[in-house]
């Protein structure tokens, strides 16, 4: 597809109102374009038409999404054991059976960038360290949402605790199936935002990212990564798997 259809080419044929309205609904703060909006939508898009019904179609599904995002006090919404989804979906950009075998004898968690102790983690240190647990709401940019239960460290002490410049900008994950992707620095720092070793009580299961998953409880699905080998920190963008292919980046609060 080589015809690319900004907002802003949108906006001058007319459409204003509307897209600078579900344009801000779909936190899309950059461009967007027919790619990107393909990929989030999973439609062939051809036509002006398309586009503003996809829109529509996203948009009523982003008010709720905002709604559990965006909390006036900047905090992620968190909900009792009774509000949990079972079965908690399982979702990558392959099937559950290419879930990645991740052997806990050998698996080292490497550090890299700005950071001054780089030593590498071994499963028993990390889960060593304080743990706390959190039940919040998991957002797939893919149109699904569902309650789960995770326990780790906070992400901000650990990076503190390594020596990180908390002052760079961002935060980037490298993982064992090859995904990766980066957030921003406040919301590494985020109180909420944990580095996790078990899903409802139990060890994390490989579906779910063994031997870890970052929870970013106020960012979208694809900004939580699984199976972490590496962390690094950088002034240099970094992108992201989806991100590199039109996703926004931010995605979140
Ligand atoms: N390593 C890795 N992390 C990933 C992904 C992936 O494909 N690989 N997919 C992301 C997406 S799009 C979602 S919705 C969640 C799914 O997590 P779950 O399987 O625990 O539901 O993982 C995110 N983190
Ligand atoms: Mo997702």
């Amino acid at each position: 597809m080589k015809k690319i259809i900004t907002v802003q080419n949108l906006l001058s044929k007319g459409e204003s109102s509307t897209l600078k309205h579900l344009q801000r609904r779909l936190f899309l703060r950059q461009s967007l374009t027919l790619g990107a909006l393909s990929l989030l939508s999973g439609c062939q898009i051809t036509e002006q038409k398309d586009v503003d019904q996809i829109l529509h179609a996203m948009s009523a599904w982003n008010d709720r999404v905002q709604g559990w995002l965006f909390d006036p006090r900047k905090l992620a919404p968190e909900y009792p054991e009774s509000a949990i989804t079972h079965p908690f979906p399982f979702n990558a950009f392959y099937d559950e059976d290419e879930v990645p075998v991740i052997d806990e004898a050998d698996y080292r968690l490497e550090l890299a960038g700005l950071i001054q102790d780089k030593k590498p983690w071994a499963l028993p240190e990390l889960y060593a360290l304080p743990q706390v647990s959190q039940i919040t709401r998991h957002v797939c940019v893919e149109g699904w949402s569902a309650i789960g239960k995770w326990s780790g460290t906070p992400f901000g002490a650990f990076l503190k605790r390594v020596g990180a410049d908390t002052s760079a900008k961002f935060v980037g994950f490298k993982c064992d199936d090859d995904y990766y992707t980066s957030i921003d620095m406040a919301t590494a720092l985020h109180p909420q935002t944990l580095l996790t070793f078990r899903y409802a009580d139990q060890i994390l299961p490989a579906k779910y990212g063994f031997p870890m998953k970052l929870r970013v409880p106020t960012k979208l699905g694809f900004k939580n990564p699984k199976h972490i080998r590496a962390i690094f920190v950088t002034n240099e963008y970094p992108g992201g798997y989806w991100e590199d292919q039109g996703y926004n980046w931010f995605s979140g609060s």
